[in-house]
């Protein structure tokens, strides 16, 4: 049937959508019994905390709802230019909590929910976590949307709706193991789902030659899936605004096949069915490293063919000349998992819409840019030639035409330099031939740019050196990455953000993080000192509660909190860490029971997932967990040491653990951490970091001064030459280290042939991240923070100078930068509209 447009403009209709749901204490009763009578049949008199979630949950969409319609309405009415923000990763969270405080409703729905016996923070436990992500990657496009709602930015994230997120990481007898991610067995509130939004996407097939011109195909295929729209709302907080995240997900346009159900054959009947829905059943697990399958490849053709099909269709609607598409959309790609979509723009506007390769180069360049997050090889995206022209033939061609066009300005610019022409080709002339994904992404892109001063500079020095004296050196850029003070302050830690509430006169500071400079004026204020230890204390005895439930470990709250969490990567060093932990486990056991009790108890938290097919990460997860059961259960030892793994780190669990960290760990062999954001969430919460002069680590240190972090380890520069040294030459451990292996080696912590692949790793396999060149310092930086965390003051000082220098690591200035040198965009906030 045909759809109808209403015919005139009727007021009521307008007038209620435009108008806010009323906020008094009556109205969300009512809203919440609604929803639980009728959206989940319920009656009051028989729920659970699970339903009072999901009713309250349903309540606060509804005003979401309202206005994300508003927000769009009226971007669209404007013509606001956009900006997408395209990731295979949004690690979000949970949103209940957050959509509260955004819209300043948490006393009434406490309120509301006390009234009938529940208390919120334990139906705000009730959600599960939307782990759409891997780490830092997933986490940055979930607080970079975040900040475009709350400042105001016309802004969407496109993504994939995996039916089964990061896995759910289990400890049996030491190891990981796998469990899978089922978030979405119970109903969701915060996706609204839009069949209305479904495009076809082609996979294999052949291509047929336009007889009418040389550089259109006709691509045919009868492998067709479809990618359908599901909208989850970004809540702004402290205005009207609400953001967008458009994951895709898979399903097929051919109908349950009834010949085949009919003779029998009933897995036959769905099987194309399937085949379909495998495309979005499943984030791969990887951080760091890329994996290479053909399925994963498949996830992010799908992914780049609905998004370009999607932010098209939009842009048709202004009427505008297909020329004028960079003046209305801004394209971001996150790290290079959606480059395709740079072919697949130029195939839709020569082959559909028949522009020249010249027009559509000039669009496609001019709307996309481009965000370096690594320069791991071994996460370096290369896809081999005869698997992309299998299922992407069209895509292939496309690729080589880039290519060709771009090294013909190349010989121009640097006539005969075969060497430069063969380094820069986008197709690494390999066996079989490979597509270097960083290379097309960089050549398809305006801008491009790295995630810390540090790490930008070493890209300009590294793997895009040709392209910086190709292409000159204004494209490559920084833009140094932040996180969101709404989740990782106002939400995470609320007896701090109330301290600051204070100090600033209001929570003006959630949108404008430079405000926190006024705590300087308080540094001296005992009474404020006190309270501000206070509210560190409690969440240290929060945290302490946390791992008693999650790992039966009891810890002193007393005791210095020394934090490790992230994902588990040899770069990252992790083993580095436990070494260290046996190194002074050893210590104390040579010293007298009254020696012992002087010394500084600590307790040592780790926590993080390894990729699943990641063996030596996994031992070392194996490793801490065997030094922990032998530290925990050293009688002599008592709450002068104690280590803990928390199984299963996510988003949730970091909001426990960063608030109460005393001092947390960021010790990647320098030049390998291209940012770290967690750093900046345990600074911003009043933690002290021990770090290497790697990643953003340095730019904080600037910020918040040398007195205020504890840096150690050999400086980026200096890495090749030792790496050089000890190809060639074995390690030499100090007597700490050779103390750590020898106590392994004796079985102390088991069965040692478990753990010698990983003593191995340095002492036969050349050290690759430099273990043994960086532990004698790292020793010693241990020392001096004990030193400074028994001068209690100093200490407490150091904690409020940070909190008050950390303004410049809010998402929000990042996504200002962007906005004004990247994406050319403006702050639009819904006015005129009555809310
Ligand atoms: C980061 C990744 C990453 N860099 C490949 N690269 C992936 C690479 O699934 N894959 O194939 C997934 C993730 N993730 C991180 O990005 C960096 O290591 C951090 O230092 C940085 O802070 C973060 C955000 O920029």
């Amino acid at each position: 049937s045909q759809p109808k447009t209403p015919t005139r403009d009727d007021g009521e209709f307008r007038d209620y959508s435009h108008s806010e749901i009323s906020r008094d204490v009556a109205t969300i009763k009512n809203s919440v019994v609604m929803h639980l009578t009728a959206t989940f049949l319920r009656t009051p008199a028989n729920i659970d905390s699970g339903q009072a979630y999901l009713a309250s949950a349903f309540s606060v969409r509804d005003r979401l709802l309202q206005r994300w319609n508003l927000t769009n309405e009226y971007h669209d009415k404007i013509g606001a230019k956009r900006v997408y923000y395209m990731s295979l990763e949004f690690l979000i969270g949970r949103t209940f909590d957050n959509a509260l405080l955004a819209l300043g409703l948490r006393e009434e729905y406490s309120k509301v929910l006390g009234d009938v016996g529940f208390c919120l923070e334990d139906i705000i436990d009730e959600e599960r976590d939307a782990a759409l992500g891997n780490g830092g990657l997933g986490r940055l496009a979930a607080c970079y949307v975040d900040s475009m709602a709350c400042s105001n930015y016309p802004g969407w994230g496109y993504g994939l709706r995996y039916k089964y997120g990061m896995f759910q990481q289990q400890i049996l007898n030491g190891y990981q193991v796998e469990a899978p991610d089922c978030w979405l067995d119970s109903p969701n509130p915060w996706e609204f789902p839009r069949p209305d939004v479904t495009y076809p996407v082609k996979f294999y097939g052949h291509l047929v030659r336009d007889p009418q011109s040389e550089h259109r195909f006709k691509w045919e295929s009868n492998v067709v899936y479809d990618a359908m729209a599901f909208d989850v709302p970004v809540p702004g907080y402290g205005t009207t605004n609400v953001g967008n995240i458009r994951l895709w997900s898979c399903k097929t346009n051919t109908l349950f096949d009834l010949n085949k159900f009919n003779s029998g054959d009933y897995q036959g009947a769905t099987g194309g069915q399937v085949a379909a829905q495998i495309l979005t059943d499943v984030l791969y697990p990887n951080d760091n490293t890329s994996e290479g399958k053909e399925l994963r490849l498949r996830q992010e053709y799908l992914f780049c063919s609905a998004t370009m099909q999607d932010i098209l269709a939009r842009f048709r609607k202004t009427n505008r000349p297909l020329s004028d598409l960079p003046d209305m959309a801004a394209i971001q790609l996150n790290d290079t998992h959606p480059t395709l979509a740079v072919p697949e723009l130029l195939r839709i506007l020569i082959d559909d819409e028949g522009l020249s390769w010249d027009e559509a180069w000039e669009i496609t360049t001019r709307t996309f840019a481009f965000t370096n997050h690594t320069i791991l090889p071994e996460a370096m995206e290369k896809w081999p030639v005869p698997m992309l022209d299998k299922i992407l033939p069209r895509h292939m061609g496309i690729i080589y035409d880039i290519n060709l066009f771009f090294l013909q300005t190349v010989e121009k610019q640097f006539p005969g330099d075969r060497e430069l022409l063969r380094k820069i080709s986008i197709i690494e002339e390999s066996n079989p031939q490979q597509v270097r994904m960083a290379f097309l992404a960089c050549v398809g892109s305006h801008k491009v740019n790295g995630v810390a001063a540090i790490h930008s500079d070493i890209i300009k020095q590294t793997i895009f050196k040709d392209f910086v004296r190709i292409q000159g050196e204004a494209k490559f850029i920084n833009k140094t990455n932040g996180v969101s003070p709404r989740r990782w302050m106002n939400e995470c830690n609320p007896d701090m953000s109330a301290l600051l509430t204070e100090v600033v006169g209001d929570r003006s500071w959630v949108n404008d993080l430079t405000k926190l400079n006024q705590l300087e004026d308080r540094i001296s204020d005992a009474g404020f000192r006190e309270r501000w230890w206070a509210a560190k204390q409690k969440n240290k005895e929060r945290l302490a509660e946390y791992i008693l439930t999650t790992t039966g470990i009891k810890v002193s709250a007393h005791a210095l909190f020394d934090v490790q969490v992230k994902r588990i990567h040899e770069y990252k060093r992790q083993l580095m860490n436990i070494f260290s932990v046996i190194y002074r486990y050893y210590q104390l056991k040579q010293m007298s029971p009254e020696q012992r009790e002087q010394e500084l108890h600590r307790v040592v938290i780790f926590a993080g997932k390894a990729a699943s097919g990641y063996w030596v990460a996994k031992q070392v997860i194996k490793l801490i967990n065997s030094v922990a059961e032998v530290i925990n259960a050293d009688d002599e030892i008592g709450d002068v040491l104690k280590v803990v793994f928390i199984p299963d780190y996510s988003v949730t669990a970091a909001e426990y653990i960063i608030p109460a960290s005393d001092i947390s760990q960021h010790i990647s062999t320098a030049g390998t951490e291209a940012s770290g954001t967690s750093n900046m969430k345990f600074v911003l919460n009043g933690g002290i970091i021990l770090g290497t002069v790697d990643g953003a680590n340095i730019e904080i240190g600037e910020e918040v001064g040398e007195e205020q972090i504890f840096f150690f380890g050999c400086l980026a520069h200096e890495v090749e030459d030792f790496r050089h040294y000890l190809r060639f030459n074995q390690p030499k451990p100090d007597a700490a280290l050779q103390t750590a292996f020898d106590m392994i080696q004796r079985n102390t912590f088991g069965d040692a042939q478990l753990f010698q692949p990983l003593i191995d790793a340095i002492m036969r396999g050349g050290d690759v991240y430099l273990l043994s060149v960086d532990f004698p310092s790292y020793i010693q930086a241990h020392k001096a923070v004990e030193e400074a965390y028994r001068n209690h003051d100093e200490w407490v000082t150091k904690s409020i100078l940070s909190v008050a220098r950390m303004s410049k690591f809010s998402s929000d200035r990042s996504i200002q930068e962007y906005a004004e040198e990247v994406w050319n965009i403006e702050p639009q906030p819904v006015l005129n509209c009555g809310l």
